[in-house]
């Protein structure tokens, strides 16, 4: 039986990649997308999922809806207008116009009907900030029993964090950073919650080798979609600078359809929901429970997206 699953994505380079792959794979029902203008600007991330929907799922029918969210700590604006490049791909513009519709209702009351409406559990694929699922867990609180289990990427155990912003001290991740609040409201739900933090994406940095694997491949059209959307961000080469791009929401993805690539602990945590580790995930006995990604197989894991990306 396919796995039901609902996706919330804030239209960065990984995320619109993510959503390309979970259309890909065979075991995976997509009943729902959501787009929250986190690390991007929102109408161009609409419009390229939409496209994508189009362009790669193999007629399928899902509509796309708009969060009215707004973040405490606003992403910086040159990550944010990576939505704008993806949508402007040929690929994605060959035939127009775009048959995906948009959904009537704002993100999360999207979220709400469509997990109201479902009979079975579906799993939530979060790879921006939790600000929606907080709002609909808010508004609706019966859907909790309709949620099979929460696979967000967010949050670290690291000591340094991803944030660089003044005020801050450095120890968070940026989607948890974005909206702190809204972490510690699904922390305090009895929500599954299977984690990706920084730790679990440190082994699958975007890396030169890794391009030019997929630009050997480039006559296949779905692997010549991930060459040019990796062709917008710096890979790691050198040393780790802040944009060092990571497969951050990628690997999120991957994990639903083949967890043999990693390994997952138990370990209990808590957020911070204010001040100058806002958004810290904390490593506390007293915290809640979350199941933490901490070793990926780098190899098998580019194999595997790497195959899923390859059109029949
Ligand atoms: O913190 C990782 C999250 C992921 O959901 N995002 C990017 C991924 O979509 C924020 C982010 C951190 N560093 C970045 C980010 C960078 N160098 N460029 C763009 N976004
Ligand atoms: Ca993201």
């Amino acid at each position: 039986m396919k796995k039901k699953v609902y996706m919330n994505h804030d239209g960065g380079v990984d995320d619109l990649v993510s959503l390309f792959l979970l259309l890909q794979m065979e075991d995976v029902d997509l009943v729902g997308v959501s787009v929250i203008p986190a690390d991007c600007y929102l109408e161009p991330a609409i419009y390229a999922s939409r496209k994508i929907i189009d362009r790669f799922g193999q007629g399928k029918e899902i509509e796309v809806a708009a969060s009215t969210s707004r973040g405490k700590n606003p992403f910086p604006k040159d990550w944010r207008m990576h939505a704008f490049y993806v949508d402007a791909l040929p690929i994605l513009n060959e035939h127009l116009p775009i048959q995906t519709k948009e959904a009537e209702l704002p993100a999360h009351q999207h979220l709400i009907q469509t997990l109201r409406n479902s009979n079975e559990r579906v799993t939530l694929l979060f790879v921006g900030p939790l600000t929606d699922l907080a709002r609909a867990l808010d508004e609706a609180p019966d859907i909790e029993e309709k949620i099979e289990k929460l696979v967000w990427m967010g949050g670290t155990f690291l000591s340094n964090g991803n944030v660089e912003e003044p005020e801050h001290d450095g120890t968070a991740e940026w989607n948890a950073f974005w909206d702190p609040e809204a972490a510690r409201i699904v922390w305090d739900s009895e929500i599954t919650i299977d984690l990706v933090a920084l730790e679990s994406t440190n082994n699958v940095p975007l890396t030169v080798d890794v391009r030019n694997k997929w630009a050997k491949e480039r006559e296949d059209i779905g692997i010549d979609f991930l060459g040019q959307c990796y062709a917008m961000v710096p890979p790691l080469v050198h040393f780790q600078t802040n944009s060092t791009y990571f497969l951050w929401d990628v690997l999120t993805t991957a994990t639903i359809g083949n967890s043999n690539v990693i390994k997952r602990k138990i370990v209990r945590c808590f957020v911070h929901p204010d001040g100058k580790s806002q958004g810290r995930t904390e490593l506390n006995k007293q915290g809640r429970e979350v199941n933490l990604v901490y070793e990926v197989n780098r190899e098998q894991f580019f194999s595997y997206i790497t195959d899923l990306a390859r059109q029949k």
